[in-house]
This record gives structure tokens, C-alpha cells and sequence, in this order.
């Protein structure tokens, strides 16, 4: 499938509405808040449509979604997509500083805020944009509800003419220091990243319903357990609470039953740290489960295997190109590496020179596809070094071995994947400097005893402060609070100097 068989004039609410002159009354999402048939979600879509209408929202705006994974996210995105409007579903794990950026960075009009959110939207509420705030669950009054915003809208909604390429979605990404960085996806990237992997590689059929530790802000998420299957006419399985408790994820499976499963690494292995996980949990509902955000090692592949006797399909994929762009197939699985290219995406391994690299040999990974993004948003300088004309420099290193398979061989930036999600080094560094304690500080990758990447810092006392056990406790902690959980350092090494270049650059690679 290439982005020339969709009509000029497309819109990704297809994704949605193509289910219903045959699907209507078969149910799309499963939640414990409530579940919903392709019928009673799309008119809900249509109803949030015409309330964003009536605020004033036009084609070419940007829309808010801040909010846990729940039917309402659903509706609020595809009602932003199908007015014409760019839907910005936004990392419900972020600072106030953050939110801050990414909303004046887009311009968002309107925000569609959830109620467990409004503590950190508020402190930020004057520095922005935003217009309106409409809030799913109980706001206290302060703001208007999404249930009583959309109560009296009409179920009937004309579709706006968007052009393919017109954007529809806005998702950010880390980088290593500064802004984070924006990028729009096309209506068309919708349907061709469906076909391509969903249905071409993943196998999707109607009978599918999938469920993902990664949430719907996360393209991973958005794509593999919303718009992949009900492109293929399946279900979906929503669930509001946190990804990070193993049992969260067992007990959804087990409650609703999905046959597919997304997971970064890091949720197989501690799925399987959960006691007797195959006898608490009834997970034989499941045909296959997928990983990536991060590589998966192949003893976690191997030991699911034994478990549960399912394959892990691993692929990589980025915000870049929307979703998986070289993967593992159902019936051709190497554990550990990212598995093959496939139809629709090209793929070269290339030297500092841009020369292709010999087989075996390590290379920067470049891309080609028809999904890929075309450039990050006001950001001029890291669009250009990015998006290199039809080719997208992913930052990943891989070699290919004797049969084909790419394996994964860490990244050109200092940039790391800690459960799937980036962590910049100069984050965690900045925050563990701000403690009195720290002079200064360098933070590396570490595998841990799954092979799977975490912090780890190396610190240099002030005077006046030693070294001990408890000192690394207590910069751990700092780190907790002061930053999303997952990115503070596992461990914590007090050292007398640091290696530097002679400008008094850091030299991360000497601590690796
Ligand atoms: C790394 C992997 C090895 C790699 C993503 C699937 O992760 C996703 O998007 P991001 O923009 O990050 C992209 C970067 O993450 N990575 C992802 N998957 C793998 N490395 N093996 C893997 N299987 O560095 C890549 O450049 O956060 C993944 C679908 C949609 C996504 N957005």
C-alpha cells in the first residue's frame, strides 16, 4: 500500500467509521469505566466535534489531550481529527515546565484535562494559550465537564475535507538537552502504518483486541492498541491506572481478555517477577504479544516463552515514523534482534561518511518510508540533521547478521531507553546537581540483571559531605521527587574526578 491509493481528500476518522456499516453494534473499547460500540463511540466523536466547533476550533488548530488512557481520549481525538483540528496527545508523566513548553510550542486552544491532572496543569494554567479547559471526571466546578460539554451536542457531524497529507496528530518527543520535540503525523500515516505492520506483519484480524502497557499518548500505544485494530475492524482494551504495576497489566488481561499484547521489555520481566504469574492470572486469551520502545533481550523472549508459551514479536519503532518500521514476524522470530525489514520501509546501514557499511559491521541506521514525519516542530537546526530528504536518520546503531536479522547496537546521542521511555543523561545529571551534596556528576547507561538499560550515576561529593551507603540513598530519593520515578539512577558511584576532554566536556563513553 503506498499514501497514492488513498483518496487526496482523506481523514483519519476512517480509521473509525470504516466499522460502521458493518460493525456498528460490536464493541470497540473495553474499560472498567464503561465500554463502548463503534456506534456509540462515534457519536460521541461527533458530539465532541461540534462542542469544539462551537469554542471556535477550525481546521489547522491544535487540541490538548491530557489525560489517562479512557474512552473520553478516544472521543476527544478523533472529534479533534475528524473537525480538520491537530489532536496533541500529551505524556501524563511530565513537570509543569514541560507542559508548559509543549503547549505554547503548539498553540493549544483547547485542552481536554483529566481531573487526577489538574494539580500540575494548574500551576501552568496562565502561561499558555489555552482558551478553554474541559475536564473528564470531577473537576470541583472550576472548570466545565466533558460530560455535561458534550451532553447536548448532536450525534451528526460532517467530516472535514482534509487533504492526506494534512496533519491531524502532534506528539512530543525528549531529546538529549533542550526543548522536546514535536512531531505532526499526516491523516494518511493512519491507514499505510495499519497495513503495513498491523496487518501485513502483525497479522490483525476482526477478531483481534488488543491491550498495551504503553498508553495512547505514546504513539506505540496510539497505533498498536487503537488505530491497528479497529483499522482491521477488532477491539481495544483501555486502562486508566499505571503500566508500572506488573499486576495492573496481569489483572486487565485476565478481566478482558485481549488475544494481542503490547509491552515495552521492561513489563514482560516484571510480569514474570510476579509470583506465581501463570497461576494468579489467566492470560490464555493472548495469541501474541509485541515489544519495543526499547530493545528486548533475548533471555526475557526465552523465558516468556517457557512461561506462557508466546511469542514476542520485538520491533523497532519511533515517533519519527509514527510506528514499527523493522520487525520480527509471527513466523520468523530471532530472539534479541529487531528481526527484518518489510514491505514499505527501506532501510540502510551507513558509516560517519554515509557510505553503507559491510555486512556484519555496525552502521547509523537510516529509514525510508511513507509514514515518516518531515520535520520537528520550530526547530529548524535538529529538523535538518534528522530528515534527510526521503532517508530519516533514527540516531540507532545496528548491524546485520549472516541471515539478515538487524540487531540493535545502542544509539550515536547519549540518549537512553529506560522502560521504553527516553531519558536524557543531562536531565538526571541537572537534578542530582541541584542537590547541595553534588559537586558534579556524570550518568551512564548500566544494564541490570535482565539485561535491560538503567542510570547509573557517577558523583563527585562537595567538600563537607562523604561518601556512604546512605548518601547514595538520599540522592536516589532526590532524584524520585524531583523527576518522573523511572529516570532517577539505580546506582550511585562516588568518585574523586570525572574524565573529561581538555574543553572539559564529560566523557560519558570512558564511564560506559
Ligand atoms: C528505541 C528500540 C531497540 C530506538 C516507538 C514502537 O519507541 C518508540 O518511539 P520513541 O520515539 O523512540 C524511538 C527510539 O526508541 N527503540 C524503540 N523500539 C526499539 N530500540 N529495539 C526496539 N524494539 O532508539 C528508537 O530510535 O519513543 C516504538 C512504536 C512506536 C513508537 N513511537
Amino acid at each position: 500500500m503506498k499514501a497514492a491509493d488513498l483518496p487526496l481528500f482523506y481523514n483519519a476518522v476512517d480509521i473509525l467509521e470504516r466499522n460502521l456499516p458493518h460493525r456498528a453494534d460490536k464493541v470497540a473499547l473495553y474499560s472498567r469505566e464503561r465500554n463502548m460500540t463503534f456506534q456509540a463511540i462515534s457519536d460521541e466523536v461527533n458530539q465532541v466535534g461540534n462542542a469544539l466547533k462551537k469554542l471556535g476550533i477550525r481546521m489547522g488548530d491544535y487540541v490538548g489531550i491530557l489525560a489517562l488512557d479512557c474512552p473520553d481520549w478516544v472521543a476527544a481525538f478523533f472529534g479533534a481529527v475528524k473537525i480538520g483540528a491537530i489532536a496533541v496527545g500529551m505524556n501524563t508523566l511530565l513537570t509543569s515546565a514541560e507542559y508548559e513548553y509543549i503547549l505554547r510550542d503548539s498553540r493549544a486552544r483547547v485542552v481536554v484535562l483529566h481531573a487526577a491532572l489538574i494539580p500540575t496543569y494548574e500551576k501552568i494554567a496562565d502561561k499558555s494559550s489555552v482558551e478553554h479547559v474541559i475536564v473528564i471526571g470531577d473537576s470541583g466546578g472550576v472548570y466545565p465537564s466533558y460530560t455535561d460539554w458534550i451532553a447536548d451536542e448532536s450525534t451528526e457531524l460532517a467530516v472535514a475535507p482534509t487533504h492526506r497529507d494534512d496533519f491531524c496528530s502532534l506528539n512530543y518527543s525528549s531529546g538529549t538537552t533542550g526543548a522536546p520535540k514535536g512531531i505532526l503525523h499526516a491523516h494518511k500515516d493512519y491507514p499505510l502504518t495499519s497495513q503495513l505492520w498491523g496487518i501485513n506483519v502483525l497479522g490483525l484480524t476482526e477478531n483481534d483486541r488488543t491491550f498495551a502497557g504503553a498508553k495512547l499518548f505514546f504513539t506505540f500505544g496510539l497505533g498498536g492498541n487503537l488505530i491497528f485494530p479497529w483499522y482491521a475492524g477488532g477491539s481495544s482494551v483501555l486502562f486508566s491506572g499505571s503500566p508500572r504495576l506488573a499486576t495492573n497489566i496481569l489483572e486487565t488481561v485476565a478481566l478482558f481478555k485481549p488475544t494481542i499484547l503490547y509491552n515495552a521489555p521492561t513489563g514482560y520481566a516484571m510480569a514474570m517477577a510476579v509470583e506465581n504469574m501463570g497461576e494468579q492470572y489467566d492470560l490464555s486469551s493472548l495469541r501474541l504479544c509485541v515489544s519495543a520502545g526499547e530493545a528486548l533481550p533475548a533471555p526475557i523472549w526465552h523465558a516468556w516463552k517457557e512461561k506462557t508459551g508466546l511469542d514476542i514479536i520485538d520491533g523497532i519503532g519511533s515517533t519519527e515514523n509514527f510506528h514499527i518500521f523493522l520487525s520480527n514476524r509471527p513466523d520468523d522470530v530471532r530472539p534479541g534482534s529487531s528481526g527484518k525489514p518489510f514491505a514499505g520501509y527501506e532501510l540502510k546501514l551507513v558509516d560517519e561518511q554515509g557510505n553503507a557499511v559491510a555486512q556484519g559491521e555496525i552502521g547509523n541506521l537510516l529509514v525510508k518510508g511513507e509514514t515518516a514525519a518531515l520535520f520537528y516542530l520550530h526547530q529548524y537546526g535538529k529538523s535538518q540533521q534528522t530528515f534527510m530528504g526521503e532517508w530519516l536518520f533514527t540516531g540507532d546503531k545496528y548491524y546485520v547478521d549472516e541471515d539478515g536479522y538487524y540487531w540493535h547496537a545502542g544509539r550515536s546521542d547519549d540518549m537512553m531507553k529506560v522502560g521504553g521511555i527516553w531519558v536524557s543523561p543531562v536531565e538526571v545529571e541537572s537534578t542530582l546537581i541541584s542537590h547541595p551534596a553534588v559537586l558534579e556528576c556524570a550518568v551512564v547507561e548500566q544494564a541490570d540483571d535482565s539485561d535491560l538499560i538503567k542510570p547509573k550515576a557517577y558523583v563527585m561529593l562537595n567538600s563537607g559531605y562523604e561518601p556512604s551507603a546512605e548518601m547514595g540513598q538520599t540522592l536516589i530519593a532526590y532524584c524520585r521527587e524531583k523527576m518522573a520515578g523511572y529516570k532517577r539512577p539505580r546506582w550511585i558511584v562516588f568518585v574523586d574526578e570525572l574524565p573529561k576532554t581538555a574543553t572539559g566536556k564529560i566523557q560519558r563513553f570512558k564511564l560506559r
